[in-house]
């Protein structure tokens, strides 16, 4: 009785879609050179309400991507501080992942691909709405970047346990207060920053990304539960990452705190 599957439907406007990149000189991903990072300073991040979700959230197959969302989306999280010039408000987390514990995550660090990544996508808290603020080129991305490991990650037991429920466009809800605490240790490291896009859907541009520096370590046995999805096209989701893009001359900021 810990899960509570309902069928799938179309409330978040999750319906896969034909995707239909456009093309631009500020795509994400990108490789991180960290030997072309530029250093800078800036105020702590403060991430308030990520470690303790008050209420239900939702977990499903997105047909891209398993996504999570706090149900109901009242008090959802805020995050202000660091390059940030104003509060922005979590929407939603997902996943991308790989065939094989190789690769798997969408940026890369000096060339080198890890087994996943997450994102925490935010935007600006005045539009209200993640739809305005897209249109608005007021959307954040966090990644948070995965690292095969022999050890089993129990941190990630409540993303990875529901996946095979969710497998076939379905919902599942559940009751997890702390959901979010696998990224905090992560969320304190040193972080990169830049100005990208979306990597999925129509990669609208003018996103910011602050990718933590910090990896976290997954098992290869927890990585194939991933890959047991369904993707909109009918097939298991082996993988869901998209290529990294020309940087364009995009200054990245490399930042401690
Ligand atoms: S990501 O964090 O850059 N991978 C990312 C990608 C797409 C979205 C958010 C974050 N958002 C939505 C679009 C929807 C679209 C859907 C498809 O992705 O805004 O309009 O249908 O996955
Ligand atoms: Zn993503």
């Amino acid at each position: 009785d810990y899960f509570e599957v309902e069928p799938f439907d179309d409330r978040f406007g999750q319906k896969p879609k034909e995707n239909k990149c456009k093309v631009g000189r500020q795509q994400s991903p990108i490789d991180i050179d960290t030997f072309n990072t530029v250093w800078k300073e800036y105020p702590p991040l403060h991430m308030n309400g990520h470690w303790n979700f008050k209420h239900k959230v939702l977990l499903f197959n997105e047909g891209h991507t398993i996504m999570l969302k706090e149900k109901g989306g009242v008090n959802r999280p805020k995050i202000t501080g660091g390059p940030l010039r104003e509060q922005y408000t979590f929407e939603q987390l997902h996943f991308h992942w790989g065939p094989n514990p190789s690769m798997g995550s969408e940026h890369t660090i000096n060339g080198q691909t890890y087994a996943a990544e997450a994102h925490m996508v935010h935007y600006q808290s005045r539009y209200g709405s993640y739809k305005k603020a897209k249109e608005n080129k007021g959307l954040l991305v966090l990644g948070y970047i995965f690292q095969v490991s022999d050890h089993f990650n129990e941190e990630l037991r409540d993303f990875i346990d529901p996946i095979p429920l969710v497998s076939r466009f379905k919902n599942v809800t559940f009751s997890a207060p702390d959901i979010l605490k696998l990224f905090k240790k992560a969320s304190n490291a040193c972080y990169y920053t830049y100005t990208g896009s979306l990597t999925t859907g129509d990669c609208a541009e003018g996103v910011l990304w602050i990718l933590f520096n910090q990896t976290i370590p997954i098992s290869p046995q927890q990585l194939s539960q991933f890959r047991k999805m369904y993707g909109s096209n009918g097939d298991t989701l082996r993988s869901n990452f998209r290529e990294t893009q020309r940087l364009n001359g995009r200054q990245v900021e490399f930042v401690t705190s």
